[in-house]
């Protein structure tokens, strides 16, 4: 009886790591600070199912939004408050994101 609770938990624990290991959604932190998005560039692998986690550190900077034009997102970024930005699973190539007036030099996802 503990043998088969054993070999059930241990199944269990096999199947969500594979489950893991097939999940290709990633979350990536980004910060807006003096210097703009940091970091200004983020590799990721084609197919990810990619979530933006943007957390506005500064009120100097005109980046009170986060736009990603390519997937007509915008969103508004209290200070310091994280907010979640999914761009679904992203194809190769590029994609740009930037501030809510697209003024400042914002940054790239570069999938490849
Ligand atoms: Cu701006």
């Amino acid at each position: 009886m503990k043998i088969q609770i054993l070999v059930s938990l241990l199944a269990a624990v096999i199947l969500s790591a594979t489950a893991q290991a097939k999940d290709t959604s990633q979350s990536i932190e980004l910060a807006v600070t003096e210097n703009g998005f940091e970091p200004k560039s983020i590799d990721v692998k084609p197919g990810t199912d990619v979530t933006l986690k943007v957390t506005r550190k500064t009120d100097s900077t005109c980046a009170n939004q986060v736009q990603v034009p390519s997937r007509k997102i915008k969103v508004d970024l209290p200070l310091n408050k994280t907010v979640s930005v999914a761009l679904g699973k992203l194809e190769k190539g590029e994609i740009r994101f930037g501030c809510g007036m697209n003024m400042m030099e914002g940054g790239r996802i570069i999938v490849r």
